[in-house]
């Protein structure tokens, strides 16, 4: 008997694969195609760990049931190689980042080949090829042409450290994401990309796309879509003479007769204004509302924003806002819980109704004035009559305290608001607003993506500063604006790019003018090859464009996108961006990249702790391969739980997902390798006795249906499981019908075939040995996918437990149309039980219908 030789199985088929090119999507446009993605992974040091196989080992399964059942299926990979970690790693070492990256991508193409995916790598993409970033470069250009790119001052994260802008998401608890070292705010320059112009898009479409609804919900609370009203307050010294007015942003204009202050951002431009040295005098507390600012300032928006986090401010001393339904005067505050960035940057604050302003107001002891009453008071004698547990009563009665201080729902009707008094909340805002002149407006907590960064490692921005001409970008013949090879690529103590200290690189002259002229020195940053790379996976060779028109129609969107749920606010969102403006300029067909977009739970180490690079708790896949081979790992990765769930990666259990392959190889050569040589079918040879030998044949005529039954339920059950992503189910009904079929005298070596194939897309090297061993000359991954036999599926047989005298003695196994009548008969003729109750009297049988028979005797 031959042994499972993990070793050279994997080895022999995945050289044997390269060679046939199985995995080549073909640019047939006629074809039924299937895109599966994966997002492609950044070449670190480190190597891959167990815990990033996960998502891949997904999607490749999925897509390579796509291809056995008939698609030209493109399943592409490439490298997202630009960013800090490999120029940080530079630094230190001095290699070169291009080095580093060369000899990163080997060791991850190596670990990935190891693994057996059926990657198409004759597409193979790095974001770090200039082949590559001249169209990311082209399509910035493309945007600063539509005014979508755009520079502004904006106040940034910074990180003293890394010395690098941070966007707001590479910012955590006020740290710099990478480093951990606390961020401050400074001003500078940008590189904008106006996303916010595609806020309402990115909300809206997401109706068209078959995500995940978690996945869904986050980028819609990440959009921050509010519908709400803009209202003017006059503003005026407390003399009262007029100073000019302000706006509020509100989603409750129904409770504007109970704004009994205002609040302003630190950031508010009518503060800097009345700060400045030009308006001196204007407030009687200038130096008090100025430290108040400067304090705000250090704070980070998550800081400010936080629920628990007392709510501080200072009130601006000699002016007052005039309430514009009303008509009293309010005094006014700066706050640091109001952002400077959403809506106008100041709030009408309604302390009966809002749980912030309510904090505030009684902090501050300002008026408390009450606008709606909650319907529920109105039907408290209701309630209390048709109460029937304590409980409940003391439900209503917690909500009924509440209500007195503070009411935020909008089930009620409007008191204290003059004509509007009686008038549902729902009601009242839209006629209050058209009352006081405001308007209804939406607004989005999106912001502008600050698109440079002051780092080496990254795409140029390709443009170039005239001095007559202003900013021109560069032509696009001259692309790529290929990144110079620098000495150093520590940034500069400015925190200018190691760009800005090579004069000869940034010293140009003037497309436009011919003029003396300069290059930008900010980089893009890791986030701008991975908004589009999906696209060049198309058509990754061509020079003209960033792919044909004929590739993209024929290949995108992409059908089946699998990530991680930490990618959803930021890379999903922003390719999606991208991809729409694409889409407006008529480059790519469909406004949206992914039709389909699901998430896989992350692998936690052993310890259940998160895999990191520093705590070295990762384990090296290629470790696993060698000792338990591929499939073994890959059945693993699947089996440990279910797929949109986090698992500690288990070492100690990866043995029962070997077992079970042995025991596929087993039933092959027991029950097929020898016989199949002869005769292509499996015969039992035992020799046995006449009776046994009839009873045998009873016996496996019987559990043969029930073995088909099940046999092609698992074929059912595989195939939607993995639809479902469900699979480590798929894996277990694969594992109980093992287990059968290892009991099976024989297996007909047909069934065999069905077996192996479903099999194939988790554990691909052992299916193909065992598909060539059976005489298959071309490969299980192009054989068509297996059908189930809907007839077989259904169970008309039942098993039935004889016992005698209440002790198990035998079952017989029989069609559900025998009656109560012939199944004593048969009980009673069959020669397991006659030795029981041969000469004994028989007092009852009892018998319960299609399970158990008992003869009490
Ligand atoms: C008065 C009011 C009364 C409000 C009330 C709420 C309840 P969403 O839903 O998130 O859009 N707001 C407006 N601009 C703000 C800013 N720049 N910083 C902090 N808060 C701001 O929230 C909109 C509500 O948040 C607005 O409606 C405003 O408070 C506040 F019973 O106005 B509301
Ligand atoms: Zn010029």
């Amino acid at each position: 008997m031959k042994n499972y030789d993990h070793n050279k199985i994997e080895k022999k088929w995945q050289k044997e694969w390269d060679k046939q090119g199985i995995y080549t999507a073909k640019n047939s446009y006629t074809k039924k195609k299937f895109y599966g993605l994966i997002e492609f992974p950044y070449p670190s040091g480190a190597g891959l760990h167990v815990g990033h196989i996960r998502s891949n080992t997904a999607m490749d399964i999925i897509t390579r049931k796509r291809r056995m059942e008939g698609y030209n299926v493109l399943f592409p990979i490439g490298w997202d190689a630009f960013g800090l970690p490999t120029e940080n790693y530079a630094i230190k070492t001095g290699k070169q980042p291009e080095k580093v990256t060369k000899e990163n991508t080997d060791m991850f193409r190596k670990q990935l080949k190891a693994l057996g995916f059926g990657f198409d790598w004759s597409r193979e993409v790095n974001t770090t090829d200039p082949a590559y970033y001249k169209w990311t470069q082209w399509i910035f250009l493309q945007m600063y042409k539509k005014g979508l790119a755009y520079k502004a001052k904006s106040t940034i994260n910074w990180c003293p450290k890394d010395k690098i802008g941070l966007a707001n998401e590479e910012v955590v608890n006020g740290a710099c994401e990478r480093c951990r070292t606390p961020t401050i705010k400074k001003e500078k320059e940008q590189w904008m990309l106006g996303i916010t112009k595609y806020a309402d898009r990115l909300d809206k479409d997401l109706d068209t796309v078959d995500y995940l609804e978690k996945i869904k919900i986050q980028q819609r609370n990440w959009i921050g879509k509010s519908e709400g009203s803009e209202i003017t307050f006059k503003i005026v010294f407390t003399h009262g003479q007029q100073s000019g007015f302000i706006p509020v942003f509100t989603t409750r204009a129904d409770t504007l007769f109970g704004a009994t202050y205002m609040v302003l951002a630190p950031e508010h431009p009518w503060v800097t204004l009345a700060l400045d040295d030009n308006h001196v005098g204007v407030l009687n507390n200038t130096d008090e509302v100025r430290a108040y600012v400067a304090e705000a300032k250090k704070k980070d928006e998550i800081e400010r924003t936080s629920d628990t986090k007392e709510k501080t401010g200072v009130e601006l001393k000699g002016v007052k806002a005039i309430n514009p339904g009303s008509g009293e005067e309010i005094p006014v505050f700066v706050a640091d819980y109001v952002l400077a960035h959403y809506g106008t940057g100041a709030v009408m604050a309604v302390p009966a109704h809002d749980e912030r302003d309510f904090q505030f107001a009684k902090k501050y002891n300002l008026r408390i004035k009450r606008v709606i009453e909650p319907s529920v008071i109105r039907t408290k004698v209701y309630i209390n009559e048709t109460m029937n547990t304590a409980e409940e009563l003391k439900n209503i009665q917690n909500r009924l305290v509440n209500f007195e201080e503070i009411y935020t729902g909008t089930d009620g009707k409007l008191i204290n608001s003059e004509q509007f008094n009686e008038r549902s909340p729902e009601e009242a805002r839209t006629k209050i607003t058209n009352d006081v002149g405001g308007k209804i407006v939406t607004k989005y907590k999106l912001r502008d993506w600050v698109f440079s960064r002051q780092r080496y490692w990254g795409e140029p921005i390709p443009i170039i500063h005239c001095e007559k001409c202003g900013y021109v970008p560069v032509p696009e013949k001259d692309l790529p604006v290929i990144l110079p090879k620098v000495k150093s690529y520590e940034p500069t103590d400015n925190g200018e790019s190691p760009l800005a200290t090579i004069s000869k690189w940034v010293n140009t002259t003037c497309p436009t003018c011919k003029g003396k002229a300069k290059r930008e020195t900010d980089t893009m940053p890791n986030w701008a090859g991975s908004s589009w790379y999906y696209l060049r996976y198309t058509d990754p060779t061509n020079t003209k464009e960033f792919a044909s028109k004929k590739n993209l129609d024929y290949f995108t969107p992409v059908d089946w996108y699998n990530g991680g749920m930490e990618h959803t606010t930021l890379h999903l969102l922003y390719s999606r961006f991208w991809h729409k403006f694409l889409f407006d300029l008529k480059l790519v067909p469909t406004s949206e990249p992914y039709m389909k977009r699901t998430s896989q739970g992350m692998i936690l180490a052993e310890d259940g702790a998160k895999i990191s690079k520093t705590k070295g708790n990762g384990v090296d896949p290629i470790d696993i391969v060698k000792l338990y081979g591929a499939d073994t790992l890959r059945v693993h990765e699947m089996f440990m739980g279910p797929f949109d769930q986090a698992v500690p990666w288990s070492g100690d259990t990866i043995i029962g997902s070997r077992r079970f392959l042995d025991k596929v190889w087993r039933v092959y050569e027991a029950k097929l390798a020898n016989d199949f040589s002869q005769s292509g079918r499996a015969i039992s040879k035992n020799k046995k006795s006449n009776s046994e030998e009839i009873r045998g044949l009873e016996k496996s005529l019987a559990s043969e249906a029930q073995f088909q039954t099940l046999f092609h339920k698992t074929i059912k059950k595989v195939t939607e499981d993995i639809e479902s992503m469900s699979f480590n189910t798929a894996i277990s009904s694969m594992m109980v019908l093992v287990n059968e079929m290892d009991k099976e005298s024989r297996i007909d070596v047909e069934d065999f075939k069905l077996f192996i194939k479903i099999l194939s897309p988790f554990a691909p090297h052992i299916a193909e040995e065992l598909w060539s061993l059976l005489g298959e000359k071309k490969s299980i991954h192009i054989s068509a996918w297996s059908l189930w036999d809907a007839k077989k599926i259904i169970d008309d047989m039942m098993t039935i437990v004889i016992q005698v005298n209440g002790k198990v003695r035998g079952e017989l196994y029989l069609s559900l149309s025998t009656t109560e009548e012939e199944v004593k008969i048969k009980v009673l003729q069959d020669d397991r039980i006659l030795p029981w109750v041969e000469g004994k009297e028989i007092k009852r049988i009892v018998y319960v219908p299609g399970r158990v028979l008992n003869i009490v005797i």
